[in-house]
């Protein structure tokens, strides 16, 4: 399992994704964000993934931890906890780059069926302003869901799920 982060610069009407131009997720709208080296913290993790892929520069202050997201598959490889941070306040504009093309969305309209498949399960809990901790077991081709599980939680400073609200699963 690794750790990764994944981050939304948004206002009060839009939402930034960006489009994964190569690798892991290619041709999907997602976050900013990649792994957590060994040793970093997440926040700066975080922030550092902004810096390089789309040219954005955020504090620590300016990150607010949403959600923790187990992604499991059933054969182990595509196996993450990504940490989710939403942010009101940064510095520049977002530029393209060898990995992402950034693109603003209207928050009613989602490119959901170019989003990793599960996203359609968790985006909405953040859109109404809820914080949460899931977790989505997909098949190897991370193009079916087989579980999932929502919880609401809150989240302590250090980004650890403090208390426990109410749970969705199937
Ligand atoms: P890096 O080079 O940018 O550091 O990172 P990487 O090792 O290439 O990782 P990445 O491709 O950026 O990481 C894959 C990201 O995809 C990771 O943040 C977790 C995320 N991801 C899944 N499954 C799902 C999913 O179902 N929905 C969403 N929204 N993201 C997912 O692995």
């Amino acid at each position: 399992m690794k750790i990764s982060t994944l981050c939304f610069l948004k206002n009060d009407e839009h939402i930034l994704l960006g489009m994964k131009k190569r690798d892991f997720g290619k041709g999907r709208w997602n976050g900013i964000g990649g792994k957590v080296e060994d040793g970093e913290n997440i926040k700066v993790a975080a922030i550092r993934e902004l810096q390089e892929e789309v040219g954005v520069i955020c504090r620590e202050v300016d990150l607010e931890q949403v959600a923790v997201l187990k992604f499991r598959s059933d054969n182990q490889k595509l196996d993450w906890d990504a940490h989710v941070f939403f942010i009101d306040t940064w510095e520049g504009e977002p530029v393209e780059s060898d990995e992402i093309l950034p693109k603003w969305f209207l928050k009613s309209r989602l490119p959901f069926s170019e989003m990793w498949p599960d996203d359609t399960f968790w985006f909405p809990y953040l859109l109404s302003g809820k914080s949460i901790q899931g977790k989505f077991t997909l098949d190897a081709e991370g193009r079916n869901i087989l579980e999932h599980e929502i919880t609401e939680v809150r989240f302590s400073e250090q980004g650890l799920p403090c208390s426990l609200l109410l749970t969705e699963s199937d």
